[in-house]
């Protein structure tokens, strides 16, 4: 029987918080340590089996750096608003306020009964008015310095969710929350500018710590794209359009352009004869999404406008289509269309019957269209023979001379779309008045408070639009009757600045104190799921760089290592849901098995990056080595109470290679997150114990030094033991926190108890292992060379024969040549 248990957990949990003992010291910034884990969203109101394996495991390593001399900051809070808590509301009537409430105090409770050292002095809840008024402060500031703007915009709508969606919320033409395909709807919404840090976002990623995948998620969703805008000026009109390509060395090779669309010059190109046709392929066009329209296996259409277009590089009349595989929102909306050279345009031009010229000549055995190929110029007048490479700079520079072409970068990333429909969320800090038009409100009168009488069924509109006492104001700057802007912020915006206020959580003056933000940031280590590569990890660094523009920070990434952690699944290997019924609940496994086997079940289960299915034989696996841990421990001390001998002998020897054999491994485990190899070494120390302890005479001072060395490593994964487990080797009568496991410094390698007294050589014959042996350290090659030809397989092996050569490598092998 085992006699850890909750009760040790909250003996311990008690002690540090009447001590005070994970308190972050403010005089010690040398070894600060800002440890961060993705704040939870308390809409489940539970915590689940992931939220442990990502908070305890990150608090693992976090113990492990304290015990290293770091000073840690580890801090924890909850993104609280957001659509659940509402869409739970509407459900059930139970007002998101109140439900929210609720959640946070259950995994407070949770959270707390994990024993984790998060400083809960600097929690932040984002719904909390203290919080929010800051977020609001971080919008003006934005919009102050230009950086949000509203606009009238195609925009996704979720049908389901009755809000639209930043692209980021877009996946596969889906809404990232509930599935439902995503639908435009041309709308007036908030959006900032984070297209003004693309380069700035592509480059910052070469200077941190991150995992590649996510780094090229990231560029990928940038999508900086280099190449060259060129003019076509409309046949017999004084009207123009520019078209963005990469490939501007085959210009010679456009035989049509295309239009998208939505491109709003399409209404003036197109001639009365083909009107009605455009109009009906337009409306055929909205119901398009644009993941469809891109797609290169889909069947190309399009309809011609009547009008054409004059190629700038020759002179050349073109006919002007409109097509859907061109896109309105990237590039220019139009493109030049390159049928020989490009797939999609070949697709087209075959479809309609459109001229296909060769401007790139082909490589041997490639003479059939299409292809895409970059080689030499061809059909291109003067700029025969050269490489596409120089052909793309000369054709620029020609074009350039009279105005009608020049380099540009595009990108696939769009400006972060950051109202919604929504009540539950942070009020837009906008004010809208018929004479002065958008004002923004006074920052003395933040925050904007989000009311708590709201009729918030969806319908469409945003709730708050309902509200009189919410809606109607006066302007700041006339005075006159306004009303206020009805729309919530993304809950994003949330949590893109929120590990900046948990230094300083309770300013009520500024969002935080640009020294100790400074001093306290970047964070050091951030851990947390790999879904959010493309929205919150980009949306944070975006939000750190123009706080750092507009004066307020000096640093330029908000997160120097990131890790994901991986997924832990259900015991058949699903996904955990509740519909599934496969959802593991820690709270019972705690009550019983206590938090450090749960704890260390989780770390030794899995590869930390990867997760894996749930299985309750591992847990129970891991209690019984925490019981025999104990019995162990147990033996150990009476061992040392009874005393012994002092000499060293090999008994010991062994122990102690096998000691910092372990404190080696487990330290650089444990610096890279690789929990169960950690763990696994710790058995494997454990066997060792085990076997000294069993020896007829041991020596007590070596023996207790080495327990406390063992309960030092294993209290990363069992702090509430371990503390319990040190204290009784070690009782400490002082005032101070000296009594904690987690005060005194990481066990000390010494590389020289890794140096074995003897080691295993093989013996070959003729370069075939026949032997191997175990001998000494340090003795000479002439002795080597008379063990091995001594040993009593090797004497049989060479009976018969003659011995030509012996060759000694030191320390691993005996080669003896003979025939
Ligand atoms: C002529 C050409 C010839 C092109 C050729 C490609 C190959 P990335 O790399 O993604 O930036 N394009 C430009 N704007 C577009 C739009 N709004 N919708 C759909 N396609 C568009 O792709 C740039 C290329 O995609 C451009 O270069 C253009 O086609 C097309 F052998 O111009 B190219
Ligand atoms: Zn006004």
């Amino acid at each position: 029987m085992s006699n850890y248990s909750t009760a040790i957990d909250k003996k311990w949990q008690q002690k540090w918080e009447d001590t005070k003992l994970y308190k972050f010291n403010p005089d010690k910034m040398d070894k600060k340590l800002y440890v961060l884990e993705m704040f939870s969203y308390p809409s489940g109101a539970n915590l689940h089996a992931g939220h442990w394996y990502n908070y305890g495991l990150v608090d693992s390593w976090a113990r492990f750096k304290r015990m290293q001399g770091y000073n840690v900051f580890q801090p924890m809070g909850f993104d609280a608003f957001g659509l659940p808590a509402e869409n739970y509301a509407i459900k059930t009537g139970i007002h998101p306020w109140d439900s929210t409430k609720k959640n946070i105090e259950t995994m407070e409770k949770q959270l707390k009964a994990m024993g984790a050292m998060f400083n809960w002095d600097n929690e932040v809840v984002t719904c909390d008015p203290e919080y929010y008024k800051w977020t609001q402060w971080l919008f003006l500031k934005l919009y102050e310095k230009g950086l949000a703007y509203r606009k009238k915009a195609p925009v996704n709508w979720c049908p389901s969710c009755n809000t639209v969606l930043a692209n980021e919320q877009v996946q596969d033409g889906s809404c990232e929350r509930c599935g439902t395909e995503v639908t435009k709807k041309d709308l007036t919404q908030w959006f900032l500018k984070i297209t003004d840090y693309a380069d700035e976002l592509l480059e910052g990623l070469d200077t941190i710590d991150w995992p590649e995948k996510t780094k090229a998620m990231q560029k990928h969703w940038i999508g900086r794209s280099t190449g060259a805008e060129v003019t076509f000026k409309v046949k017999d009109s004084s009207l123009s359009f520019d078209v963005f390509t990469t490939r501007v060395d085959t210009l010679f090779g456009v035989t049509y352009v295309v239009l998208a669309p939505e491109n709003p010059l399409v209404d003036q190109l197109t001639t009365t004869e083909n009107k009605t046709a455009v109009e009906a392929y337009k409306d055929e066009a909205k119901k398009q999404s644009d993941i469809e329209r891109q797609s290169l296996t889909r069947e190309k259409t399009g309809v011609f406008s009547g009008s054409y277009a004059i190629n700038p590089i020759n002179g050349k009349e073109v006919p002007i289509w409109i097509a859907d595989y061109v896109l309105a929102t990237y590039g220019t909306g139009a493109v030049m269309a390159v049928p020989a050279h490009d797939e999609r345009d070949y697709a087209f031009a075959t479809k309609y019957n459109l001229p296909i010229e060769r401007v790139i000549a082909a490589k041997k055995g490639e003479s059939t269209l299409p292809y895409v190929e970059y080689g030499v110029m061809v059909n291109s007048g003067k700029f025969d023979g050269l490489t596409t490479e120089e052909g793309k700079e000369k054709v620029v520079e020609e074009l350039q001379k009279d105005g009608l072409g020049q380099q540009k970068v595009n990108y696939r990333l769009r400006d972060w779309l950051v109202s919604r429909q929504r009540y539950w969320g942070a009020p837009v800090p906008m004010i809208h008045c018929d004479k002065c038009g958008t004002v923004p409100v006074p920052y003395d009168q933040l925050p904007v408070e989000l009311p708590y009488n709201v009729e918030f069924a969806p319908d469409g509109k945003s709730p708050l639009a309902k509200s009189q006492e919410f809606i109607n104001t006066t302007c700041p700057k006339c005075g006159g009757h306004a009303h206020r802007d009805a729309d919530t912020l993304d809950t994003f915006v949330c949590s893109s600045w929120y590990y900046l206020r948990y230094p300083d959580n309770k300013n009520s003056q500024e969002p935080f104190n640009s020294e100790i933000i400074n001093s306290m940031l970047p964070v050091d280590k951030y851990v947390g799921g790999p879904e959010h590569a493309c929205m919150h990890l980009l949306y944070a660094r975006f939000i750190t760089k123009a706080l750092r523009d507009a004066g307020y920070l000096s640093f330029d990434e908000p997160f120097l290592s990131l890790t994901h952690q991986g997924l832990i699944l259900g015991p058949d290997g699903f996904k955990m849901s509740k519909s599934r019924g496969n959802t593991i609940s820690p709270d019972d496994y705690i009550k019983e098995f206590g938090s450090d086997v749960f704890r260390m079940y989780l770390a030794f289960g899995f590869a930390y990056v990867e997760g894996g299915a749930w299985s309750d034989d591992g847990i129970k696996s891991i209690a019984r080595f925490i019981e025999r841990v104990e019995r162990l421990l147990g033996s150990s001390k009476e061992r040392i109470d009874q005393g012994g001998k002092t000499t060293i002998d090999k008994a010991e020897k062994e122990l102690n290679f096998w000691r910092h054999n372990s404190i080696k491994a487990i330290t650089s485990d444990i610096e890279i997150l690789q929990f169960n190899t950690a763990v696994a070494r710790l058995m494997e120390f454990a066997n060792a114990l085990s076997k000294y302890i069993q020896e007829d005479s041991i020596n007590p001072e070596f023996l207790k030094e080495t327990v406390i060395d063992f309960i030092k490593l294993i209290a990363p994964f069992t702090p509430h033991f371990s503390e319990e487990y040190y204290n009784s080797f070690c009782p400490y009568e002082g005032a101070d926190n000296g009594y904690s496991v987690f005060n005194q410094g990481w066990p000390e390698l010494d590389e020289k108890a890794l140096i074995k007294d003897e080691v295993e050589i093989a013996i070959q014959i003729n370069g075939k292992i026949k032997a191997k042996t175990n001998i000494a350290t340090g003795i000479s090659e002439e002795e080597i060379k008379e063990i091995a030809l001594a040993e009593p397989h090797i004497v049989e092996a060479l009976e018969g024969k003659n011995i030509v050569k012996v060759i000694v490598i030191k320390g691993r092998l005996v080669n003896i040549v003979a025939k």
